[in-house]
Protein backbone atom coordinates (compact mmCIF):
# COMPACT_ATOMS: atom_id res chain seq x y z
CA UNK A 1 0.00 0.00 0.00
CA UNK A 2 1.35 3.32 -0.38
CA UNK A 3 -0.65 4.90 2.76
CA UNK A 4 1.58 3.84 6.18
CA UNK A 5 0.29 4.77 9.38
CA UNK A 6 2.85 4.63 12.84
CA UNK A 7 1.72 3.73 16.15
CA UNK A 8 3.62 4.41 19.03
CA UNK A 9 3.08 2.58 21.77
CA UNK A 10 2.57 -1.07 21.47
CA UNK A 11 0.61 -1.47 24.37
CA UNK A 12 -3.26 -2.05 24.88
CA UNK A 13 -4.78 0.71 22.90
CA UNK A 14 -1.70 0.70 20.01
CA UNK A 15 -2.08 -2.95 19.43
CA UNK A 16 -5.79 -2.17 19.15
CA UNK A 17 -5.56 0.04 17.14
CA UNK A 18 -3.09 -1.56 14.41
CA UNK A 19 -6.11 -4.20 14.59
CA UNK A 20 -9.06 -2.32 13.88
CA UNK A 21 -7.03 -0.26 11.35
CA UNK A 22 -5.64 -3.74 9.50
CA UNK A 23 -9.22 -4.79 9.37
CA UNK A 24 -10.35 -1.58 7.92
CA UNK A 25 -7.07 -2.46 4.75
CA UNK A 26 -6.41 1.24 4.31
CA UNK A 27 -2.54 1.67 5.40
CA UNK A 28 0.40 -0.42 5.88
CA UNK A 29 1.21 -0.21 9.96
CA UNK A 30 4.49 0.12 11.74
CA UNK A 31 3.73 -0.78 15.42
CA UNK A 32 6.92 0.88 17.70
CA UNK A 33 7.51 -0.18 21.50
CA UNK A 34 10.73 0.18 23.88
CA UNK A 35 9.71 -3.32 24.68
CA UNK A 36 12.05 -5.60 22.77
CA UNK A 37 10.21 -8.11 20.71
CA UNK A 38 6.78 -6.96 21.92
CA UNK A 39 5.95 -4.67 18.87
CA UNK A 40 7.75 -7.36 16.74
CA UNK A 41 5.99 -10.86 18.10
CA UNK A 42 2.14 -8.33 17.96
CA UNK A 43 2.70 -6.81 14.15
CA UNK A 44 3.80 -10.95 13.14
CA UNK A 45 0.56 -12.14 15.18
CA UNK A 46 -1.46 -10.03 13.39
CA UNK A 47 0.28 -10.57 9.87
CA UNK A 48 -0.65 -14.11 9.89
CA UNK A 49 -4.34 -13.25 10.59
CA UNK A 50 -4.05 -10.82 7.33
CA UNK A 51 -4.84 -14.29 4.97
CA UNK A 52 -7.57 -15.39 6.93
CA UNK A 53 -9.55 -12.19 6.24
CA UNK A 54 -8.27 -11.67 3.02
CA UNK A 55 -6.67 -8.22 3.69
CA UNK A 56 -3.23 -7.30 2.00
CA UNK A 57 -1.92 -4.88 4.98
CA UNK A 58 1.71 -4.99 5.49
CA UNK A 59 2.09 -4.80 9.54
CA UNK A 60 5.20 -3.80 10.90
CA UNK A 61 6.54 -3.74 14.48
CA UNK A 62 9.65 -2.43 15.84
CA UNK A 63 11.64 -0.48 18.73
CA UNK A 64 13.42 1.69 16.22
CA UNK A 65 11.72 4.87 14.55
CA UNK A 66 13.20 3.74 10.91
CA UNK A 67 10.60 2.06 10.17
CA UNK A 68 7.63 4.98 10.54
CA UNK A 69 9.98 7.52 7.84
CA UNK A 70 7.50 9.09 5.56
CA UNK A 71 4.14 8.06 7.24
CA UNK A 72 0.92 9.81 6.65
CA UNK A 73 -0.18 9.53 10.53
CA UNK A 74 1.98 8.98 13.60
CA UNK A 75 -0.43 7.92 16.41
CA UNK A 76 0.75 8.46 19.66
CA UNK A 77 -0.10 6.12 22.19
CA UNK A 78 2.79 5.87 24.07
CA UNK A 79 2.75 6.31 28.07
CA UNK A 80 1.15 4.97 31.15
CA UNK A 81 -2.41 4.20 31.85
CA UNK A 82 -4.00 5.36 34.80
CA UNK A 83 -4.55 2.64 37.82
CA UNK A 84 -7.69 2.68 40.02
CA UNK A 85 -8.27 5.70 41.81
CA UNK A 86 -5.86 7.82 39.58
CA UNK A 87 -6.93 10.91 37.89
CA UNK A 88 -5.39 10.92 34.01
CA UNK A 89 -3.77 14.57 34.64
CA UNK A 90 -1.55 12.02 37.30
CA UNK A 91 -0.14 10.75 34.48
CA UNK A 92 1.47 14.21 33.02
CA UNK A 93 4.71 14.14 34.64
CA UNK A 94 6.01 10.65 33.23
CA UNK A 95 3.38 10.92 29.70
CA UNK A 96 5.21 14.47 29.51
CA UNK A 97 8.70 12.63 28.98
CA UNK A 98 7.59 9.67 26.79
CA UNK A 99 4.80 11.73 24.16
CA UNK A 100 8.06 14.45 23.79
CA UNK A 101 10.60 11.82 23.04
CA UNK A 102 8.02 9.62 20.50
CA UNK A 103 7.18 12.98 19.00
CA UNK A 104 10.72 14.06 18.55
CA UNK A 105 12.04 11.29 17.12
CA UNK A 106 9.14 10.67 14.52
CA UNK A 107 8.47 14.05 13.58
CA UNK A 108 12.02 14.20 11.95
CA UNK A 109 11.12 10.93 9.97
CA UNK A 110 7.68 12.14 8.71
CA UNK A 111 7.40 16.19 8.68
CA UNK A 112 4.53 15.69 6.40
CA UNK A 113 2.54 13.61 8.77
CA UNK A 114 -0.64 14.21 10.56
CA UNK A 115 -0.38 13.51 14.29
CA UNK A 116 -3.53 12.06 16.08
CA UNK A 117 -2.88 11.75 20.47
CA UNK A 118 -4.17 9.43 22.55
CA UNK A 119 -1.86 9.58 25.64
CA UNK A 120 -3.45 11.19 28.66
CA UNK A 121 -3.70 13.68 29.92
CA UNK A 122 -5.18 13.76 26.31
CA UNK A 123 -5.44 17.52 25.85
CA UNK A 124 -2.05 18.61 27.53
CA UNK A 125 -0.27 16.05 25.19
CA UNK A 126 -1.82 16.50 22.48
CA UNK A 127 -0.82 20.55 23.10
CA UNK A 128 2.57 19.09 23.53
CA UNK A 129 3.03 17.38 20.32
CA UNK A 130 2.07 20.46 18.50
CA UNK A 131 4.44 22.34 20.08
CA UNK A 132 6.99 19.75 19.27
CA UNK A 133 6.39 19.13 16.16
CA UNK A 134 6.01 23.00 15.11
CA UNK A 135 3.05 21.61 12.68
CA UNK A 136 0.25 23.99 12.18
CA UNK A 137 -2.60 23.28 14.89
CA UNK A 138 -4.59 21.57 11.91
CA UNK A 139 -2.11 18.62 11.98
CA UNK A 140 -2.09 17.45 15.21
CA UNK A 141 -5.54 16.36 17.07
CA UNK A 142 -6.38 14.05 20.42
CA UNK A 143 -9.01 11.48 20.22
CA UNK A 144 -11.74 11.58 22.95
CA UNK A 145 -14.40 12.83 21.84
CA UNK A 146 -15.44 9.86 19.85
CA UNK A 147 -15.14 7.78 22.87
CA UNK A 148 -17.22 9.81 24.88
CA UNK A 149 -19.74 10.33 22.27
CA UNK A 150 -19.93 6.62 22.20
CA UNK A 151 -19.94 5.89 25.71
CA UNK A 152 -23.04 7.79 26.04
CA UNK A 153 -24.37 6.20 22.61
CA UNK A 154 -24.23 2.91 24.73
CA UNK A 155 -26.30 4.28 27.50
CA UNK A 156 -28.98 5.89 26.17
CA UNK A 157 -28.86 3.08 23.17
CA UNK A 158 -29.77 0.50 26.28
CA UNK A 159 -31.81 2.66 27.98
CA UNK A 160 -34.56 3.80 24.93
CA UNK A 161 -33.77 0.28 23.91
CA UNK A 162 -33.06 1.29 20.45
CA UNK A 163 -30.16 0.65 17.74
CA UNK A 164 -27.17 2.45 18.50
CA UNK A 165 -27.10 3.10 15.03
CA UNK A 166 -30.06 5.86 15.91
CA UNK A 167 -28.45 7.85 18.62
CA UNK A 168 -25.99 10.65 18.03
CA UNK A 169 -24.49 11.59 21.49
CA UNK A 170 -22.20 15.04 21.29
CA UNK A 171 -19.39 15.34 24.14
CA UNK A 172 -17.58 18.54 24.38
CA UNK A 173 -14.63 19.56 27.03
CA UNK A 174 -11.15 18.31 27.86
CA UNK A 175 -11.00 14.39 28.60
CA UNK A 176 -11.97 14.35 32.40
CA UNK A 177 -14.53 13.77 34.77
CA UNK A 178 -15.84 17.66 34.06
CA UNK A 179 -16.61 16.98 29.67
CA UNK A 180 -19.57 18.35 28.52
CA UNK A 181 -22.40 15.76 27.55
CA UNK A 182 -24.51 17.68 25.52
CA UNK A 183 -28.19 16.28 26.42
CA UNK A 184 -29.85 18.83 24.14
CA UNK A 185 -28.43 18.78 21.19
CA UNK A 186 -28.06 15.12 21.61
CA UNK A 187 -30.71 12.86 19.96
CA UNK A 188 -32.08 9.75 19.52
CA UNK A 189 -33.71 9.41 15.59
CA UNK A 190 -33.36 13.48 15.11
CA UNK A 191 -35.55 13.86 18.49
CA UNK A 192 -33.77 15.78 21.37
CA UNK A 193 -32.56 13.22 24.32
CA UNK A 194 -34.33 15.79 26.52
CA UNK A 195 -37.26 14.91 25.03
CA UNK A 196 -37.21 11.69 25.23
CA UNK A 197 -35.61 10.52 28.54
CA UNK A 198 -36.73 11.77 31.88
CA UNK A 199 -34.51 13.99 33.66
CA UNK A 200 -33.40 12.14 36.61
CA UNK A 201 -32.49 8.87 34.19
CA UNK A 202 -30.59 11.19 31.78
CA UNK A 203 -28.84 13.11 34.63
CA UNK A 204 -27.38 9.31 35.23
CA UNK A 205 -26.36 8.65 32.14
CA UNK A 206 -24.23 11.90 31.83
CA UNK A 207 -22.83 10.96 35.12
CA UNK A 208 -22.11 7.45 34.20
CA UNK A 209 -20.51 8.79 30.73
CA UNK A 210 -18.01 11.36 32.43
CA UNK A 211 -16.69 8.94 34.32
CA UNK A 212 -16.48 6.14 31.68
CA UNK A 213 -13.42 5.68 31.83
CA UNK A 214 -12.97 5.38 35.32
CA UNK A 215 -15.76 2.72 35.68
CA UNK A 216 -13.75 0.45 33.23
CA UNK A 217 -10.13 1.20 35.29
CA UNK A 218 -11.93 -0.14 38.52
CA UNK A 219 -12.94 -2.81 37.15
CA UNK A 220 -9.80 -3.94 35.32
CA UNK A 221 -7.52 -3.14 38.46
CA UNK A 222 -4.67 -3.04 35.41
CA UNK A 223 -4.88 -0.95 32.68
CA UNK A 224 -7.38 1.21 31.60
CA UNK A 225 -9.96 0.86 28.26
CA UNK A 226 -8.43 -0.07 24.88
CA UNK A 227 -10.96 -1.46 22.50
CA UNK A 228 -13.74 1.69 22.46
CA UNK A 229 -10.53 4.31 22.02
CA UNK A 230 -8.67 2.55 19.36
CA UNK A 231 -11.90 1.87 17.47
CA UNK A 232 -12.29 5.98 17.89
CA UNK A 233 -8.78 6.68 16.44
CA UNK A 234 -8.88 4.05 13.39
CA UNK A 235 -11.93 6.51 12.60
CA UNK A 236 -10.33 9.50 12.54
CA UNK A 237 -7.36 7.61 10.79
CA UNK A 238 -9.91 6.55 8.28
CA UNK A 239 -12.05 9.99 8.03
CA UNK A 240 -8.18 11.71 7.31
CA UNK A 241 -6.93 9.17 4.59
CA UNK A 242 -9.88 8.96 2.69
CA UNK A 243 -10.81 12.47 3.25
CA UNK A 244 -14.37 12.18 4.41
CA UNK A 245 -14.55 15.70 5.84
CA UNK A 246 -16.30 13.54 8.93
CA UNK A 247 -17.59 15.70 11.78
CA UNK A 248 -16.56 14.10 15.43
CA UNK A 249 -15.60 15.33 18.56
CA UNK A 250 -11.49 15.42 19.10
CA UNK A 251 -8.93 17.65 21.24
CA UNK A 252 -8.46 20.67 18.58
CA UNK A 253 -6.20 23.71 19.28
CA UNK A 254 -8.46 26.61 20.44
CA UNK A 255 -8.01 30.09 18.56
CA UNK A 256 -10.91 31.94 20.48
CA UNK A 257 -13.34 29.77 19.68
CA UNK A 258 -15.58 29.10 22.33
CA UNK A 259 -13.75 31.96 24.35
CA UNK A 260 -10.54 30.00 24.47
CA UNK A 261 -7.09 30.48 23.43
CA UNK A 262 -3.79 28.54 23.38
CA UNK A 263 -5.32 25.58 24.23
CA UNK A 264 -6.68 21.49 23.58
CA UNK A 265 -10.11 21.21 24.08
CA UNK A 266 -12.90 18.49 22.96
CA UNK A 267 -15.07 20.39 20.45
CA UNK A 268 -16.71 19.30 17.55
CA UNK A 269 -14.14 19.28 14.06
CA UNK A 270 -14.11 17.99 10.90
CA UNK A 271 -11.60 15.80 9.45
CA UNK A 272 -10.49 15.59 5.95
CA UNK A 273 -6.73 14.91 4.61
CA UNK A 274 -5.03 17.66 5.58
CA UNK A 275 -6.36 16.99 9.28
CA UNK A 276 -8.83 19.60 10.99
CA UNK A 277 -11.00 21.70 8.50
CA UNK A 278 -12.76 23.12 10.67
CA UNK A 279 -13.71 23.59 14.28
CA UNK A 280 -17.65 23.47 14.69
CA UNK A 281 -19.51 26.13 17.13
CA UNK A 282 -22.37 25.16 18.94
CA UNK A 283 -24.79 27.80 20.61
CA UNK A 284 -25.06 26.79 24.07
CA UNK A 285 -27.34 27.31 26.74
CA UNK A 286 -26.78 29.03 30.09
CA UNK A 287 -25.89 25.89 32.02
CA UNK A 288 -24.16 24.11 29.15
CA UNK A 289 -21.60 27.44 28.96
CA UNK A 290 -20.94 27.22 32.95
CA UNK A 291 -20.08 22.98 32.32
CA UNK A 292 -18.01 23.95 29.55
CA UNK A 293 -16.00 26.97 31.32
CA UNK A 294 -15.73 24.59 34.43
CA UNK A 295 -13.93 21.81 31.99
CA UNK A 296 -12.33 24.15 30.65
CA UNK A 297 -10.80 25.68 33.81
CA UNK A 298 -9.34 22.25 34.32
CA UNK A 299 -7.56 21.55 30.81
CA UNK A 300 -6.27 25.26 31.60
CA UNK A 301 -4.60 24.37 34.86
CA UNK A 302 -3.10 20.97 33.19
CA UNK A 303 -1.44 22.84 30.41
CA UNK A 304 -0.23 25.44 32.53
CA UNK A 305 1.54 22.50 34.72
CA UNK A 306 2.71 21.31 31.49
CA UNK A 307 4.08 24.66 30.52
CA UNK A 308 5.84 24.54 33.72
CA UNK A 309 7.27 20.82 33.74
CA UNK A 310 8.68 21.16 30.03
CA UNK A 311 10.09 24.85 28.06
CA UNK A 312 7.76 24.98 25.26
O1 LIG B 1 -9.33 8.20 24.83
C1 LIG B 1 -8.21 8.33 25.19
N1 LIG B 1 -7.50 9.42 24.84
C2 LIG B 1 -7.56 7.27 26.01
C3 LIG B 1 -6.22 7.45 26.44
C4 LIG B 1 -8.20 6.00 26.16
C5 LIG B 1 -7.49 4.93 26.68
C6 LIG B 1 -6.11 5.04 27.10
N2 LIG B 1 -5.64 6.38 27.15
C7 LIG B 1 -4.23 6.62 27.44
O2 LIG B 1 -3.42 6.07 26.42
C8 LIG B 1 -3.74 5.97 28.72
O3 LIG B 1 -4.10 6.73 29.85
C9 LIG B 1 -2.25 5.95 28.48
O4 LIG B 1 -1.70 7.22 28.78
C10 LIG B 1 -2.13 5.71 26.95
C11 LIG B 1 -1.79 4.26 26.60
O5 LIG B 1 -2.72 3.40 27.17
P1 LIG B 1 -2.56 1.81 26.99
O6 LIG B 1 -3.75 1.19 27.60
O7 LIG B 1 -2.22 1.49 25.59
O8 LIG B 1 -1.29 1.55 27.93
P2 LIG B 1 -0.26 0.31 27.86
O9 LIG B 1 -0.97 -0.95 27.49
O10 LIG B 1 0.52 0.35 29.11
O11 LIG B 1 0.69 0.69 26.63
C12 LIG B 1 1.55 1.78 26.65
C13 LIG B 1 2.79 1.35 25.93
C14 LIG B 1 3.59 0.25 26.64
O12 LIG B 1 3.68 -0.90 25.80
C15 LIG B 1 4.96 0.88 26.87
O13 LIG B 1 6.03 -0.04 26.75
C16 LIG B 1 4.98 1.92 25.76
O14 LIG B 1 3.67 2.47 25.77
N3 LIG B 1 5.97 2.96 25.95
C17 LIG B 1 6.67 3.47 24.92
N4 LIG B 1 6.64 3.19 23.61
C18 LIG B 1 7.50 3.88 22.82
N5 LIG B 1 8.36 4.81 23.28
C19 LIG B 1 8.40 5.12 24.59
N6 LIG B 1 9.26 6.06 25.04
C20 LIG B 1 7.54 4.43 25.48
N7 LIG B 1 7.33 4.47 26.82
C21 LIG B 1 6.36 3.57 27.09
Amino acid sequence: MNTKVSIIGGGMTGSTTAHWLAEREIADIVLVDIVEGMPQGKALDLQQAMPVIGKDVKIIGTNDYEATAGSDIIVITAGLPRKPGMSRDDLLNANAEIVSKATLETIKKSPNAIYIILTNPLDAMAYLAMKLTNLPPDRVVGQAGILDSARMRTFVAEELHVSVENVQCYVLGGHGDEMVPLTRHSNVAGISLRDVIPPDRLEAIVNRTRKGGGEIVSLLKTGSAYYAPSVAVAQMVEAILKDKHLIISASAFMKGEYGLKDMYFGVPVQLGRNGIEKIIVYDLDKQESESLIKSAEDVRQTTDALKNLVKL
